[in-house]
């Protein structure tokens, strides 16, 4: 087992980010296994889950004029656009039925305010209004973070990058995670998460 100040944090390993879903990652189901052996060795696992209402702003087909994959200026700064994905309650919101989801003791949900979207655990895409993650892991004694999960671009790299300005010291297993990699998405987080003080194993 790990020492007890460390978590391993699972992102959104949903049925819409793996092969088949409304917004797959490729090869996206294939860190499956790696992810669950790995949360066995750790007392404190969090699972995330993006978990957006039909109307969110970040979908497409609710931005009149654009098609997914646009980026557009929101109130908060530049979002991209993306398929319908992760809607609340349905299928491809629930974890791969491959996870082993019983293993986590804290399932965030995240996205779920429909004017903003929130790729990281931490804050949502304002970099301002907080989860309350951080205060859930420090007030366990947490100081030490590995992340892995999808997309090492968009939700890893963001949650790992916020995790590292906070204090943690932050790996990401970049074997255990994979990557949307939109117009150079992921040689450019892993410039922000080296920046950032992110150590990139694996
Ligand atoms: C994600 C795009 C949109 C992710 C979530 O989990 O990386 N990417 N929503
Ligand atoms: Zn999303």
């Amino acid at each position: 087992m790990r020492p007890p100040d460390e978590a391993l944090i699972v992102i959104d390993v949903q049925n819409d980010f793996c092969p088949g879903g409304a917004l797959a990652v490729a090869d996206g189901d294939a860190i499956i296994p790696g992810l669950n052996a790995l949360m066995s060795e750790y007392a404190c696992v969090v699972l995330t889950q993006d978990w957006h209402p039909a109307d969110h702003a970040s979908f497409a087909v609710n931005q009149p004029g654009h098609a997914p994959y646009d980026t557009i200026a929101m109130p908060y700064g530049p979002q991209v656009l993306w398929p319908v994905h992760c809607v609340q309650g349905t299928r491809g919101a629930e974890f791969h039925p491959g996870l082993n989801a019983a293993a986590g003791q804290l399932i965030l949900r995240k996205g779920f305010r429909a004017a903003i979207d929130s790729y990281s655990a931490f804050f949502e895409n304002d970099h301002r209004t907080a989860t309350g993650l951080d205060g859930w892991l420090r007030s366990r004694g947490i100081g030490k973070l590995t992340l892995a999960g999808l997309a090492t671009d968009f939700c890893v790299g963001y949650s790992a990058q916020d995790a590292a300005r906070l204090g943690f010291a932050v790996e990401v297993r970049e074997d255990l995670s994979r990557a949307i990699d939109l117009n150079g998405s992921l040689a450019a987080a892993r410039a922000a998460m080296r920046a950032a003080g992110v150590a990139l194993v694996g």
